[in-house]
């Protein structure tokens, strides 16, 4: 049997494959416009389940259309050590976000294949569905079912801006599968993805030991008004939606900075209406993102927007209400799992740093239902959503080889375990 230390995967192939799905929904700028449970989608998911397949990998599918390319190992009683990401995108998303996770994991499996290395437990590709939360939310809503946090039913009736729902696309695409979503108990789980931050680039290290994920909260807000007429409504007498709503991003932007340097507040979703422009709006649609890896900041947040609301409604004669959609606290990743990775990359000889993630990932909803742990690459000025998005064939190369020997390590760790 070779010796684990010596399997390396292959670079051009992984690159190779990159390029080849980025073509899947690319677009003018290099990106990749790939919302989940589109018709695009559908035809990612086919040319994985396909690879996967040739690899001697079975494909099952559960009721969120999560996939699972499962190899055996040694022990095929246990449950597998799985390794994925996810492969939907935003809509200006670029072609590393995601998709390195799945298929760094499945060239890391294809290196054992060709290799001919028996796992002492069998080894999963896993592809979440709907990580992103760009169509339908809350993000990594396939993972939380799986992981409990959210009811399959009340996933499934999830609706996009369009008003479809989430099982509906599932089921149009094809890929709503037999297995309830959660009903797979996995080992370990291992996640490689882009830090889609600075730190790693700016450090010059090769690789990041992922101890932990920021926490995150998503509210929505709809401010009202009364629509008017431009020209003929006197200042004075206007109740303005869209300066109110002006008012609070600007707030919301404060209330961030009150919290420099590591809290962030986004509003990335607005919408106008009539969104016309010759009549002062009515009403304003628009979303919050709010994250802080210390929950009593996050909290303090939630707060200082909770009294900027009436405060700044009441100056201008609007209502409001906002609704919090989606909380995700700060994750720890499981000490063994995050061994594991350091052991890989010292191994491998990449300079890394420990980091916790600002972004979130399905890796921080696994960790509640099996041991997780992730490994990050640079990726370009730390450039991420948005179709820029940048590592070069040696990062992703490096990410998938410690990825690789992370997996090993643990199935090591598990087969001393007995
Ligand atoms: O929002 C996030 O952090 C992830 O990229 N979906
Ligand atoms: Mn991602
Ligand atoms: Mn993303």
């Amino acid at each position: 049997m070779s010796n684990m230390r010596n399997l390396t995967i292959n670079a051009e192939r992984l690159w190779d494959e990159l390029m080849e799905t980025g073509a899947i929904g690319g677009t003018p700028k290099g990106g990749i416009c790939r919302l989940t449970l589109t018709d695009l989608d559908r035809e990612v998911r086919d040319w994985f389940k396909q690879r996967a397949e040739a690899l001697g990998c079975t494909v099952t599918v559960d009721d969120m259309g999560v996939m699972f390319a499962r190899r055996p190992g040694q022990r095929d009683d246990l449950p597998p050590i799985a390794m994925g990401s996810h492969l939907d995108t935003q809509p200006t998303g670029g072609k590393f976000d995601g998709v390195l996770g799945v298929l760094a994991a499945l060239e890391a499996l294809r290196t054992l294949v060709e290799a001919g290395y028996e796992t002492y437990a069998p080894i999963e590709v896993v592809n979440w569905t709907n990580e992103e939360g760009s169509r339908f939310a809350p993000a990594l809503i396939a993972s939380g079912v799986f992981a409990g946090v959210f009811e399959r039913d009340w996933a499934w009736t999830q609706k996009d801006r369009a008003g479809m729902a989430f099982g509906a696309a599932l089921d149009t695409i094809g890929y709503l599968g037999a297995e309830r979503c959660g009903a797979h108990p996995l080992s370990a789980f291992f996640e490689l993805h882009i830090e889609q931050g600075p730190l790693l680039e700016a450090e010059s290290r090769e690789v990041g030991i992922v101890t932990g994920v920021q926490g995150v909260r998503w509210f929505e807000v709809t401010v009202r008004g009364q629509e008017a007429h431009t020209g003929a409504t006197p200042m004075n007498l206007r109740k303005n939606a869209l300066l109110g709503a002006a008012r609070l991003i600007e707030r919301i932007d404060a209330i961030a900075l009150a919290h420099a340097p590591l809290a962030v507040g986004t509003v990335g979703l607005v919408e106008v209406r009539p969104n016309s422009r010759n009549v002062v709006p009515g009403e304003v649609f628009f979303t919050i993102d709010f994250r802080h890896p210390d929950t009593d900041v996050l909290d303090a947040m939630e707060q200082a927007f909770g009294k900027a609301l009436p405060e700044i409604c009441d100056q201008l004669g609007l209502t409001a209400s906002a609704d919090k959609i989606w909380e995700n606290p700060p994750v720890q990743f499981d000490p063994d799992c995050v061994a594991a990775v350091r052991k890989a990359a010292t191994a491998s000889g990449f300079s890394h740093r420990d980091i916790v993630s600002g972004a979130a990932h399905d890796a921080a909803y696994v960790s509640r239902v099996a041991p997780s742990a992730m490994v990050f690459v640079p990726c370009l000025g730390g450039i991420s959503h948005n179709e820029a998005e940048f590592s070069s064939k040696e990062q992703c190369a490096a990410g998938a080889q410690v990825l690789l020997q992370a997996v090993l390590d643990y199935d090591r760790l598990l087969a001393e375990r007995g």
